[in-house]
Order: structure tokens, then C-alpha cells, then sequence
């Protein structure tokens, strides 16, 4: 199912149009719902598992955002809007400042089911807005929209969602001593969500904010390093604790890392081989 060709309002949201989803689309965000419920346990943070139970998103279908929004809105003042895809980074910033997250309306065809560019509504619903039922990461997401419309203003960007990257898309847990996912780019993945927790392959570094501005991102395969943050107290604190303007001019002086590094200061829970990635 394409995205429907509405032209998007001023702030790019359009009605969700419950009533436009076909058998297939709700067929298609129950067999992707089951493979990853079949995964998650034992592998997803407990913030997002209370999350999917909180917002009851176990319901076959493609949820009704209306009905999601009111049951998120009790949770932590947040509400899921719909529009057609990637918007403008500075349209992003003020929804999520605004605590509105907003989620594609569209779902994957059937023969794209283990990845797709656009962010569609099992990536955005499944994967991004259980954890926004988590009071401490609703308001860390909500500060990232604040300070997306900040870094766009200090043209430092393209550092501030190196940060967005490595946590909310794809960011680990330390939990009971373990390593859990709560990343939306992981957690809706069936490949990934083996990948992140049990492959020799990727780096797995302790978060460091600083460290993560400064490491660049693929977009076109697994990561190649992911980053554990001990709590989300702990990623709210940096964030609120963070003067990001000298961070950025400081950023601007350091070269870049790439995906793979390991420095010497970095506190390693495994050094990856890389397998995966020079595998090509
Ligand atoms: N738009 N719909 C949508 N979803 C996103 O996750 C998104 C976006 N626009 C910009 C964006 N993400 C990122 O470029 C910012 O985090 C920098
Ligand atoms: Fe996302």
C-alpha cells in the first residue's frame, strides 16, 4: 500500500484514514506483530514491553491512531499524528517539542517485509511508540525535538541526530546485567533483533554522549557498532545536563569516527569482528 497522495497541511499531517486499510495492510502488521512478539521476549527493555501493553497494541490491525493517541495522551501527554512519510527536519523537531510523534499512515507491501527506506507504520507504531509510554524516555524524546530546532539554529544537525541514531533507532540497555533492545530500527527488525544482541559482528561500546556525535551511521545495513546506555535516567541526565552549544563547537575540531571504530577509551561489552560487514 502506497501512501495515500494527500497534500500534507502546513505541519505535513494527514488523516490517518483508518477506513483505507486493506485486508493485506492489516494482514501485513499481524504477521510482522506476531515475529516479533515471537522475538522480543528475553531481547526487548522491559520499558518497551509495558509499553506494548499499556497502549494494548497486541490488538490485530493496524491500530487506530486516534484510539492509540488517547491511551498514550493518559500515559505521558504524548499523541500519534499521521502523515505521508519523511517530513522536513525542522517539521520533525516541532511535533516531537510538541510531544506529537508522528507515524507514516502507510504500511510495507508483503514483499518488502524485512526492510524499507521510508519509515512506515509498523516502524513508526510498533517500533517507536511503545517506549514513548515510558514517562523518562517520553520526556527525553520530547527535549530532542527541542533540541533539533537548537542544533538547526547552530547548524550542528548532522551531530545531534548521530544521537537520535545510536538511541532512539538503535540503542541498547544495560538490564539485570544483560543487554536488552529498546530501539525502534532493531526492535521492528527480525534480522536485527537477533543481530544487535547475538552476533559476533558489531561493536558494542558503553554510551558516551560525545562519543556517539561524533561516530557516523549506515543506513543501508545492520550497524556495524551499537551503543548501551546503563538506564534511560541516565540518557535523559546527559541530555538535560548537556550545554550543547560549546559541545558543538568542540565536535567541530574532532574528526569524525566511523561505524566500526573502537577508541581506547571506549568500555567495550564486545569488540566486534566485523564479519558481517566486510562480508559485503
Ligand atoms: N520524518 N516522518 C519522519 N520520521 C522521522 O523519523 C524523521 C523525519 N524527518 C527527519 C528525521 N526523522 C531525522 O532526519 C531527524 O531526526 C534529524
Ligand atoms: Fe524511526
Amino acid at each position: 500500500m502506497d501512501s495515500i497522495a494527500t497534500a500534507p497541511s502546513p505541519d505535513w499531517t494527514i488523516p490517518q484514514d483508518w477506513q483505507h486499510y486493506t485486508a493485506e495492510d492489516h494482514a501485513t502488521w499481524d504477521l510482522l506483530f506476531e515475529r516479533q512478539s515471537a522475538l522480543l521476549p528475553g531481547r526487548a527493555s522491559a520499558a518497551f514491553l509495558k509499553g506494548l501493553d499499556v497502549l494494548k497494541l497486541s490488538r490485530p490491525g493496524i491500530p487506530d491512531f486516534d484510539e492509540l493517541s488517547e491511551r498514550l495522551m493518559a500515559a505521558t501527554g504524548w499523541q500519534v499524528v499521521a502523515v505521508p512519510g519523511l517530513v522536513p527536519d525542522a517539521v520533525f523537531f516541532d511535533h516531537l517539542a510538541n510531544r506529537r510523534f508522528v507515524a507514516g499512515n502507510f504500511i510495507r507491501r508483503p514483499d518488502q517485509l524485512d526492510y524499507l527506506q521510508e519509515p512506515d507504520v509498523f516502524h513508526d507504531v510498533f517500533g517507536h511508540v511503545p517506549m514513548l509510554a515510558d514517562p523518562v524516555f517520553a520526556d527525553f524524546i520530547q527535549l530532542y525535538g527541542q533540541g533539533g530546532q537548537r542544533a538547526m539554529q547552530l547548524g550542528a544537525l548532522d551531530k545531534l541526530a548521530r544521537l537520535y541514531w545510536y538511541t532512539v533507532e538503535f540503542g541498547l540497555v544495560r538490564e539485570d546485567g544483560a543487554l536488552r533492545i529498546y530501539g525502534a530500527g532493531i526492535v521492528s527488525s527480525a534480522g536485527e533483533s537477533r543481530f544487535a544482541l547475538e552476533s559476533e559482528s558489531p561493536n558494542r561500546i558503553g554510551f558516551n554522549l560525545k562519543r556517539v556525535m561524533r561516530t557516523r551511521y549506515r543506513i543501508d545495513d545492520f550497524q556495524q557498532g551499537y551503543f548501551v546506555i546503563p538506564s534511560f535516567d541516565a540518557l535523559l541526565k546527559a541530555a538535560v545536563e548537556t550545554d550543547f552549544a560549546p559541545l558543538y563547537a568542540e565536535l567541530e575540531e574532532l574528526p569524525d569516527l566511523e561505524p566500526g571504530d573502537v577508541r581506547s577509551e571506549d568500555v567495550v561489552f564486545n569488540w566486534g569482528t566485523q564479519t558481517h560487514a566486510t562480508a559485503g
